[in-house]
């Protein structure tokens, strides 16, 4: 088996970390290939409960190798944080490989992050504030720093000062804010380096030879499709590449090496930050799916949007990212409902649309076309086959599954690792 794929079908928080972890005994290595310490992944293992943000989710299957990509921003204070976190509770960490082109997080940036969403007022993106936008326009812009400079005292000091000519009077000038010095922000890096060195190296050749074994590769996005820099509803989206094909420029595999791309989706819809959603609601059924769901950020702690399940969303996460199966997860959230309405299409100005608009303009103003399919009331997180599944719900797995784009291999029905009906 070559390279597999895990992407977000929708804005992020479909239980990707989960899905990632369950694969985990099979995989050799787990890749995380774009983003940064703006995902949250809660992976839950008995008793245990994980929250991940910048170590891919393998860092919890034993014999594992997690691996930090080329196209990952990292906050390495955060890095040193997550692995002494992990390290206390019994989770060997040691396998850990960071490639020496991923870009670094400075503190300038993160300080950049925020005031430019006070600054942007009604107009910000509700960034998660972890410098992530600043990091990757420096990467675009050719003056970011990148993890191999750490260990040249000399040309970081060129890059760092590169860099602050151009951000420091940014910070002064326009935000009115200090900006660090250059030594200040070099030797605050290069105290890093040390601690650091041991795990950096050529992740891509690493995983090319690890292909060329036979071995098992899982790249695992951040974020989601619609959060998708190119393929999201831009400006409020991430900015980096979340969908399959970021995988291949967030980790140096080649396309012609994936064989498989699997999409997580949630048995309904959520969103944090600001952007359209037009399933969104503002009602008593949104509490009751934010509460069943406990839809609250993995990261901030900020309640998530919720809404219905959208077709047209996994269509065209289907067609963007190749997507050879769906795992649909949290259907045990969609318990107790009367009746659980799908958006098949959407209305825009009397026009019927049953793919995504061209115009992000009419996204914003498209207006649900709702199927509604029979609820149920059985508590289903005991079941582990399709047939165990109560009969509206096994209805609503397969309504989704025709207008998807692509086949349904697992639900979930539960958080923990084995709360999941495998059907393919
Ligand atoms: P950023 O910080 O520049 O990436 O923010 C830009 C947009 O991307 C959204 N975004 C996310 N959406 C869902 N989940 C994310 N991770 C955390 C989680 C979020 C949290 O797993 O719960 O804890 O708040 C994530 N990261 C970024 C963000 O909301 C902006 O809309
Ligand atoms: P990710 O960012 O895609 O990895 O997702 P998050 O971890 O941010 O959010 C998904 C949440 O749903 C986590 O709290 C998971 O423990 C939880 N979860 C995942 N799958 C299921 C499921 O099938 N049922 C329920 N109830 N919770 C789930
Ligand atoms: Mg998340």
């Amino acid at each position: 088996m070559p390279a597999i794929v895990i992407v977000g079908a929708q804005w992020g928080d479909e239980g990707k970390g989960k899905a990632t972890d369950h694969l985990g005994s099979r995989v050799d290595y787990v890749v995380k290939f774009n983003g940064g310490n703006n995902a949250g992944h809660t992976v839950v293992i008995g008793d245990e409960k994980y929250a991940l943000h910048l170590l891919p989710s393998g860092i919890l299957t034993a014999g594992c190798t997690p691996v930090i990509g080329n196209g990952v921003v990292v906050d390495i204070d955060v890095l040193f944080q997550e692995i002494d976190g992990l390290e206390a509770r019994g989770i060997d960490t040691g396998r850990l490989k960071v490639s020496a082109n991923a870009h670094v997080i400075a503190d300038y940036n993160r300080t950049l992050d925020k005031v430019t969403e006070r600054f942007l007022g009604s107009r910000r993106i509700g960034t998660t504030g972890r410098g992530i936008g600043p990091t990757y326009a420096d990467k675009m812009n050719r003056i970011g720093i990148r993890i191999q400079d750490l260990f040249d005292e000399k040309i970081l000091t060129q890059k760092v000062e590169g860099a602050l000519d151009l951000k420091g009077q940014i910070l002064t000038k326009v935000y009115n804010r200090r900006a660090p010095s250059v030594d200040q922000t070099v030797e605050e890096l290069l105290g890093h380096a040390d601690r650091l060195a041991p795990y950096v190296c050529d992740t891509a050749l690493l995983l090319g030879e690890a292909l060329d074994r036979d071995e098992v590769v899982l790249l695992e996005a951040g974020q989601a499709t619609l959060l998708d820099v190119d393929h999201g509803t831009y400006p409020f989206v991430t900015s980096s590449s979340a969908t399959a094909g970021g995988a291949c420029t967030g980790s140096g595999i080649p396309p012609t090496r994936i064989d498989q791309v699997i999409a997580i989706v949630k048995a309904y819809t959520t969103r944090v930050g600001e952007g359209p959603f037009p399933t969104e609601l503002d009602d008593d059924k949104g509490e009751f799916l934010r509460k069943q769901g406990w839809e609250y950020g993995t990261t901030t702690g900020r309640p998530r949007r919720c809404g219905w399940f959208d077709t047209v969303i996994a269509r065209y996460a289907a067609r963007i990212n190749g997507v050879t199966d769906f795992v649909l997860t949290k259907l045990d959230v969609l318990t107790g409902l009367e009746q659980v309405p799908v958006c098949v299409a959407y209305d825009v100005d009397g026009v019927r649309h049953d793919e995504m608009p061209v115009n992000q303009t009419d996204f914003h103003h498209a207006v649900p076309v709702y199927e509604y399919l029979p609820g149920w009331f059985e508590d289903i997180s005991h079941c582990r086959t399709f047939e165990e599944l109560p009969p509206a719900a096994r209805d609503y797995v397969e309504y989704v599954e025709a207008r998807s784009g692509a086949r349904i291999s697992v639900v979930g029905v539960g958080p923990e690792r084995e709360q999941a009906v495998v059907r393919h």
